[in-house]
């Protein structure tokens, strides 16, 4: 039922806003949640947009001119929702166990984040969900409802910035956010939304401390310096969002190893990612093994055995789908021509055989060429 509004500051209003925000949020199951207002973070933004300046101008985005369009957008989110006041950031974790193959002579890698149906989807929908209750509560309580958009990956938002404004976390030196309780393994979404909370930015303090290694076991060589991400040197870039070939150095390529989607190698050595995570803590979002989706065929035989039209039905709604077919044929071919060597003789014949039944189905379509001279260079 709704109460009598009660007259209440404009500063009193947003407090009780931000707690009521915030208890919904982790009631709705996000194990980490946090706000700020937009006018009290100004100051505090400027240095990640001044480094997001940067990054792009030295080129790191590659060929993800998105990164480059939405440079206005991600400054300012009242460019994305004019309304604006404040904005929600939660963490949603996922599977530890690795992804893919459980080895390389069996098949490829892929990250773990590809588990599962589509992540954007899922959270975008917990989100939404999470939002109207807050309305629901705004109501009974005689707060002004909000109005809102809901932010996961594909909006021009600077997702880990806000992220750590809201203290969720602090900048690893392999750039990915670092939960003292969750580690890295967790999708970040937020919500902008048109009230003030009343909270001003929280980062946490950084606990790298001297470790430098998931800098150190980079295949790729892809950071510059801590916190510097080349994308071009990027297993994840080249085998996600790379379009035609990687342009890659053939030693370049030989480093990518046998990943056909994402790489979680750097976040496989941090230390933050080897404590268990609390059930309690993982309980949002958490795919059961059993339902590993898109992901579920992994061994070489069958991922080479077939056409386009399985391969979309299998990524359907995944977020696999990102990778189009003739991309994930070309980064199955690239993992299979480091890995082929090191297998044993009777697996490496068989997938040969493989490998020529399929060079006939190729050779009939003039834009796979240049798959075709990469598939004639493994059967040598
Ligand atoms: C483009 C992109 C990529 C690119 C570039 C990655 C990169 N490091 O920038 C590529 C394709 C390589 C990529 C890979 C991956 N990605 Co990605 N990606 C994005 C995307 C869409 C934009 C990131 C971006 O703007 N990069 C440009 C740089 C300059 O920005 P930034 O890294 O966010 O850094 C900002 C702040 O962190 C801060 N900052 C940076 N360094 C420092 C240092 C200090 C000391 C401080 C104070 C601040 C600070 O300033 C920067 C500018 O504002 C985001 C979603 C989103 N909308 O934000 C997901 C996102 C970052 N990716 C995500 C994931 C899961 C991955 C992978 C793990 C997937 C995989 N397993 O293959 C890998 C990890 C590779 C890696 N080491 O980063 C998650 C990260 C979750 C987390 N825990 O951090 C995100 C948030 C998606 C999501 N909604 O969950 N990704
Ligand atoms: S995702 Fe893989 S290739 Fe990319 S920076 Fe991390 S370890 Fe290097
Ligand atoms: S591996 Fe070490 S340096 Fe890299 S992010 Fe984790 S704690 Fe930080």
């Amino acid at each position: 039922m709704a109460g009598r509004p009660e007259l209440l500051s404009t500063a009193e209003e947003a407090n009780r806003f931000g707690a009521l925000l915030l208890e919904v949020a982790e009631a709705s199951g996000f194990p980490v949640s946090g706000a700020v207002d937009l006018d009290l973070a100004t100051e505090a933004m400027l240095p990640h947009i001044a480094r997001y300046d940067q990054w792009i101008a030295e080129g790191n985005a590659g060929a993800m001119s998105y990164l480059v369009r939405g440079r206005d957008r991600r400054a300012d989110p009242r460019l994305v929702l004019p309304s604006a006041q404040s904005i929600l950031t939660v963490a949603i974790p996922y599977r530890k166990p690795a992804a893919g193959a459980p080895s390389p002579e069996e098949g490829p890698r892929f990250a773990r984040y590809l588990e599962g149906s589509d992540y954007h989807e899922r959270i975008a929908a917990s989100l939404e969900a999470t939002m109207k209750q807050v309305s629901v509560r705004c109501q009974e309580l005689g707060l002004a409802q909000p109005s809102w958009k809901v932010c996961v990956d594909t909006s021009a938002v600077l997702e880990r910035s806000w992220a750590v404004l809201t203290g969720l976390g602090w900048v690893g030196k392999n750039t990915l956010l670092i939960n003292p309780k969750l580690g890295s393994y967790f999708f970040l979404g937020s919500v902008l939304i048109d009230r003030p909370t009343g909270r001003v930015p929280t980062p946490l303090p950084d606990f790298c401390g001297h470790c430098t290694r998931c800098l150190d076991a980079c295949p790729t060589d892809a950071f510059d310096a801590p916190h510097a991400l080349d994308s071009r040197r990027c297993i994840s870039y080249l085998t996600l969002e790379k379009r035609g070939e990687f342009e890659v150095s053939e030693e370049m390529l030989a480093k990518t190893g046998s990943w056909v989607a994402g790489c979680d190698i750097c976040q496989e050595v941090c230390p933050f990612n080897r404590k268990p995570v609390k059930e309690a803590e993982a309980r949002a979002e958490v795919v059961p093994a059993a339902e590993l989706g898109p992901i579920a065929k992994q061994d070489w035989e069958s991922l080479l055995a077939e056409d386009e039209e399985s391969y979309r039905a299998r990524v359907r709604g995944t977020a696999l789908s990102r990778i189009k077919p003739r991309e994930f044929r070309r980064n199955l071919l690239h993992a299979l021509g480091n890995t082929l060597h090191s297998l044993p003789s009777e697996s490496r014949d068989r997938l040969r055989e493989r490998l020529r039944k399929s060079i006939e189905l190729c050779s009939e379509r003039e834009t796979d060429l240049s798959l075709k001279d990469r598939w004639l260079v493994l059967l040598k």
